[in-house]
């Protein structure tokens, strides 16, 4: 017997939402064969006889009017079937003699069973088992079908399977739960009544820390980032320095380490540009740039503000010194703009006048890279005969994973190490 679609309310181009049956299938009368969704409702093709599924020219995607061919069927007690089989073009071709019932709308309890289960490996949305108004309430409420455990007979899944789906999800969220099946959603934070605990009071936070929190938030979710920690040997390089504060005091400068964390990270950038990159949204490509601009991150009553320094590379000590005092101050008295804000490569973070001896800072995105700067201290370093006093710098150094691989990192912590530890190389 050739199966074909039915008449179905002069409904054209009918899309195929699922296959019921596969070739090989034992069916019984009604059982459902495919079902059908157009602009205004579902329905489920039901086998208008008993018998075996020998033919099958329909898949999933297919657009279907009245008249085309789903396939053949060996009527339960019929002769077997020629040795030859139609081909598809021939069963396309609506047949003199079909058979076929009318459609039946999708009803969840009545609904025929399936001839074929879905096996637990391969389950997905479509091979589950579910009538067209339960998928229907699915897509309706974001439910992906493959999570809803069936309570249906025959493991078929109940409009109630899938609201209880929901209730559970909703009712663990409320409570922080994170559930095997709550997938990247995030539990949310209990709200906390701290005044049974104590006097408190209620301090509205600045527009600065309210964008932070977002930004830090956004960027800790979406960014698998890891943090590479190295101390620096910078005994030379303070040397200089103290050598060269009244010169920089004539100038008008503050020779603090922060210049020369600037320089040397620009050199870097440029000795690894992998690092001198951000992610382009449409994840096929990245965004390499040739220019080295970089963020400062500054400590101020309103909360943390990055000033950018633009084309770091090409500055020399004496301006960096100048230009990151002046952001600096200007960041503490809230007059930035927000183009200095904006443009950065890559940040720097730095602690040292406040203590620590190591953090993990998050990656500003969308840059790929931040280094963490801590206190110097005096620490005894082995040189191979003696412990000697050295000043060494503790050095954090995060990036973004997916732009960045740890060879990449270790060799611009490396590089950067060298040139803090000694400074002419800045010249090579
Ligand atoms: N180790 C030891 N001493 C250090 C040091 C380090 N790593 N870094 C700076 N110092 C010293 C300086 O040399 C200076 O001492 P001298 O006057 O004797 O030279 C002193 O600490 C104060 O420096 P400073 O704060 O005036 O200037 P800076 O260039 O070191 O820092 C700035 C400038 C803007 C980075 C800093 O003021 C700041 O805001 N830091 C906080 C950044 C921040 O909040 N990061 C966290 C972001 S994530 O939450």
């Amino acid at each position: 017997m050739d199966l074909v679609v039915p008449d179905i309310g002069g409904a054209d181009s009918v899309d195929v939402i699922e296959v019921c049956v596969k070739v090989g299938a034992e069916i019984k009368e009604g059982d459902s064969l495919i079902v059908l969704e157009s602009d205004k409702a579902s329905m489920e093709v039901p086998a208008p006889a008993s018998g075996k599924v020998i033919e099958l020219v329909i898949k999933e995607g297919d657009k279907v009017s009245m008249g085309t061919a789903i396939g053949r069927l060996q009527v339960a007690g019929s002769a077997s079937v020629p040795a030859e089989t139609k081909t598809s073009a021939e069963t396309k071709a609506p047949a003199p003699q079909q058979a076929s019932s009318a459609p039946t709308p999708a009803k969840n309890s009545s609904a025929p069973t399936p001839a074929v289960e879905p096996s637990a490996s391969t389950k997905s949305n479509a091979s589950v088992y579910a009538g067209p108004a339960v998928r229907k309430l699915a897509r309706q409420l974001g439910v992906d079908l493959a999570e809803v455990k069936a309570s249906g007979p025959r493991s078929r899944i109940t409009k109630d399977d899938v609201r209880n789906l929901v209730k559970s999800v909703m009712e663990n969220r409320g409570k922080g739960v994170a559930t095997a099946t709550s997938g990247s959603g995030i539990p949310a934070m209990p709200t906390i009544d701290f005044s049974q605990f104590g006097q408190i009071e209620m301090v509205k936070m600045s527009k600065i820390k309210k964008v932070t929190a977002f930004n830090m938030t956004r960027n800790w979710l979406n960014i698998p980032a890891v943090t590479q920690f190295d101390d620096v040997d910078i005994t030379e390089m303070e040397n200089f320095r103290k050598a060269m504060k009244e010169e920089a005091d004539k100038a008008g400068v503050k020779l603090t380490p922060v210049p020369f964390l600037l320089k040397a990270c620009a050199a870097a950038l440029k000795a690894e540009p992998s690092f001198n990159v951000s992610l382009h949204a449409d994840g096929e490509q990245i965004v390499q740039k040739k220019y080295i601009h970089i963020g400062m991150a500054v400590d101020t009553p309103n909360g943390l503000v990055v000033p950018v320094i633009r084309d770091v590379d090409k500055k020399g000590l004496f301006e960096l010194a100048a230009e990151a005092t002046a952001l600096a101050k200007k960041a503490r008295e809230g007059k930035l703009l927000p183009k200095e804000m904006q443009g950065g490569c890559f940040t720097i973070s730095s602690l040292g006048a406040i203590g620590g001896t190591g953090f993990t800072p998050i990656v500003n995105a969308p840059e790929v890279g931040i280094l963490g700067v801590s206190r110097a201290d005096t620490k005894p370093v082995w040189d191979g005969k003696a412990f000697v006093p050295r000043l060494m710098l503790p050095l954090c150094l995060s990036y973004d994973h997916r732009a960045i691989n740890g060879g990449d990192a270790g060799r611009f912590l490396t590089y950067l190490g060298s040139l803090l530890a000694d400074v002419r190389r800045l010249l090579l």
